[in-house]
């Protein structure tokens, strides 16, 4: 008997998510699974597959807590269609650029904790794209390149941001000036795989992660999201006044004060080695 398939118990989105014809979108409980899906196109992402994520990102149902992106195909995503470039003035650009930066914006600094499952090319936009997740699963197939160097362009969409926060400014700067490209081990190394698991096997860590994660306190996620990476980059000083008032906001929630009890209580998990 054939094995089920991951997100075998996950039915399709409706409404709103439905209609987004380039994404593939399913949910099961509270986790929500975003498949980008033009694998004809290597899942390259065009105005309207930018556009598809931002909607879907911004009007994610209110009974979600973790979503999993993934790509259809042999490949996550080839990042950006460069047969769309082609014909943009300057302030085309300018705004193509800062379109992106919304719809991944909308991605770390969204509602819910977002991990991405890697496999096959992770290139240019699609490093961009995994880099705004807050987790990401590498298969052994996954592969890191940034061709904007070779293509005479530059990164758009957050990667000078984000990128050199996962793997540092050197590695970036090897990649994007000689075209190196880092397979999914090396991305574990330098920082930008949390997860390293065989081909075939990504969906299904992705989706326990997620599980996982949407039994948290949403307060948790939020702190996590929104705090954390803003506090990394102030003074220590305000860093850790911001650090006390997130910490004091968090413990003061009701879900958090359940939490605790339970725990007091004996009700509540006691903390164990992971096996990853
Ligand atoms: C595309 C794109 C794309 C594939 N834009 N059409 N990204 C790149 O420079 C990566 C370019 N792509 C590749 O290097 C390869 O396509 C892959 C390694 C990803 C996959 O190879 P393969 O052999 O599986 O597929 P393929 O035969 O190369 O591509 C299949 C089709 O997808 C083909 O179209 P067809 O009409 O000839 O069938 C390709 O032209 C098309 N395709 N990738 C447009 N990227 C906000 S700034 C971000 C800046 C960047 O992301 S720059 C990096 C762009």
């Amino acid at each position: 008997m054939s094995t089920p398939a991951p997100d075998s118990t996950f039915t399709p989105a409706t409404g709103l998510l439905a209609g987004l014809d380039l994404l593939q979108i399913s949910q099961d409980g509270a986790v929500l699974h975003i498949r980008l899906n033009r694998p004809v196109k290597r899942n390259a992402i065009n105005d309207g597959l930018i556009a598809q994520l931002h909607t879907a990102f911004v009007n994610l149902p209110a009974d979600v807590r973790a979503v999993v992106v993934s790509g259809e195909g042999a490949h996550f995503c080839a990042g950006l269609d460069l047969s769309e470039l082609v014909e943009r003035d300057i302030h085309a650009a300018i705004l193509h650029s800062r379109g992106w930066h919304a719809a991944f914006d909308a991605i770390q600094f969204g509602r819910v904790p977002v991990i991405a499952v890697l496999h096959g090319a992770v290139v240019g936009g699609g490093l961009e794209l995994a880099a705004s997740c807050h987790i990401r699963v590498a298969e052994d197939s996954a592969y890191f390149g940034l061709p904007e160097g070779q293509r005479g362009i530059f990164v758009g969409g957050g990667g000078s941001v984000r990128i050199p926060r996962l793997m540092g400014a050197a590695r970036m700067t090897d990649m994007m000036l000689t075209g190196r490209v880092f397979d999914a081990d090396q991305g574990e190394r330098y920082g930008v795989v949390n997860y390293r698991v065989g081909d075939g096997d990504g969906l299904a860590k992705g989706i326990e992660l997620a599980r996982k994660i949407a039994g948290n306190a949403p307060m948790t996620a939020f702190a996590v999201m929104h705090a954390l990476p803003r506090i990394v980059e102030m003074s220590p000083s305000e860093g850790l006044f911001a650090e006390s008032l997130m910490a004091a906001s968090a413990s003061s929630t009701p879900e958090a004060q359940a939490r605790l009890r339970a725990f007091l209580e004996g009700r509540a998990a006691k903390v164990v080695k992971s096996e990853d």
